[in-house]
């Protein structure tokens, strides 16, 4: 990715919220203080949530999505000490190249996708093949919220409530055969609505494409999500469905996706084609091996200004190594990047 890395200074903490500071805003009472639209509030939210979601700009969820909003708040791993990150930053500092290649042009382009209706094609080594509308596709999960940490391999980071269901539920759903080793996602090919993809900015051959290892795609903090901070997920976020793998680089996390494929060999994957030797099928988050271009030792966790920036050590797996470590025993991942 074509970025400049401010240099790394040491890691500071002021990053975490303290306790106090959410405790003090359990005065703080009712969505419309926040400004928010009460039917863009999950169920389960309190007046800390209020308050945490306070900058939420109300989102239009379709039906089906209020209805299935989960009624228990939280997921079963989630980012405990670390401050969420803004709304604000996590919808205006955005990496979708089908809207442009600077931060701001998804949050400026995005608008022009039309997400409803929107229908997703499940084909490949799979029992129950079929096209669904996105709300017939949804039917079968219950949504869950999951905070984690976003860990882009241009060395930013974030920390996103995500509203989702794991993909292990959809695998259940559409049987893979026994050839099916890897899922494989597509994102919409639309140049109509989608600026970067008629651009002469050549670099990817769209549509943008990703993919897991089957028993990657089973651990449960892989996730499908419709949803953030509350609410649908804004366009720019890769609405109405994204992959969300937070132990990988955040280019693994494939956006507006139209098309899932179990296939029995490894897919050819958008970053991995462009540039090999930088961008591997792995994306692991591994402080231990550097970028060709930049150390991955170190990021910045937004906000973070050039004059005070926010930097912390990068952690394996980006914190997730109970999770996943076991996935790649016996695999060099200096190798398997
Ligand atoms: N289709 C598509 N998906 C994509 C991208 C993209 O350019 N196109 N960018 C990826 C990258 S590099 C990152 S870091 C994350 C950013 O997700 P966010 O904007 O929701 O934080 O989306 C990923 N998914
Ligand atoms: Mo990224």
């Amino acid at each position: 990715m074509l970025i400049k890395v401010p240099k790394a200074s040491d890691c500071h903490e002021s990053d975490v919220t303290p306790e106090s500071l959410y405790l003090s805003r359990r005065s703080v009472l009712g969505a419309a203080v926040a400004g928010l639209a009460v039917s863009s509030l999950p169920r389960w939210a309190s007046a800390d949530d209020v308050a945490r979601y306070a900058d939420v700009e109300p989102g239009k969820a379709p039906s089906w999505f209020a209805e299935k909003l989960p009624s228990t708040k939280w997921g079963a791993v989630n980012v405990k000490d670390e401050a969420i990150t803004p709304f604000k930053d996590a919808t205006h500092y955005n990496n979708f190249y089908e809207f442009g290649t600077d931060k701001g042009d998804p949050a400026a382009n995005a608008g022009a996708l039309k997400t409803e209706p929107w229908s997703v094609v499940v084909d490949g080594e799979v029992g129950k093949p079929g096209r669904y509308a996105l709300e017939d596709f949804m039917k079968p999960y219950q949504l869950e919220e999951r905070i984690y940490r976003l860990r882009c391999v241009e060395a930013w980071s974030m920390v996103i409530p995500w509203i989702g269901f794991p993909v292990s539920a959809l695998l259940k759903e559409v049987e893979p055969t026994s050839k099916a080793k890897f899922i494989r996602f597509e994102t919409l090919q639309d140049p109509k609505s989608m600026p970067g993809q008629r651009s002469g900015f050549a670099l990817i051959d769209w549509p943008y494409v990703e993919g897991l290892r089957l028993d990657e795609a089973m651990n449960p903090l892989a996730i499908l999500a419709v949803g953030m901070y509350g609410r649908e997920l804004p366009n720019q976020n890769g609405a109405p469905l994204r992959l969300v793998v937070p132990w990988k680089y955040g280019f693994k996390s494939i956006k507006s996706i139209v098309r899932i494929s179990l296939v029995s060999e490894q897919p050819k994957t958008t970053w991995q084609s462009i540039a090999s030797d930088e961008y591997g099928f792995y994306a692991n988050v591994n402080p231990t091996v550097d970028h060709p271009r930049w150390t991955q030792a170190r990021e910045r966790r937004l906000p973070s200004g050039l004059f005070k920036p926010n930097v912390r050590d990068t952690q394996m797996f980006n914190g997730y190594s109970d999770e996943v470590a076991s996935l790649y025993t016996g695999l060099d991942l200096r190798k398997n990047y």
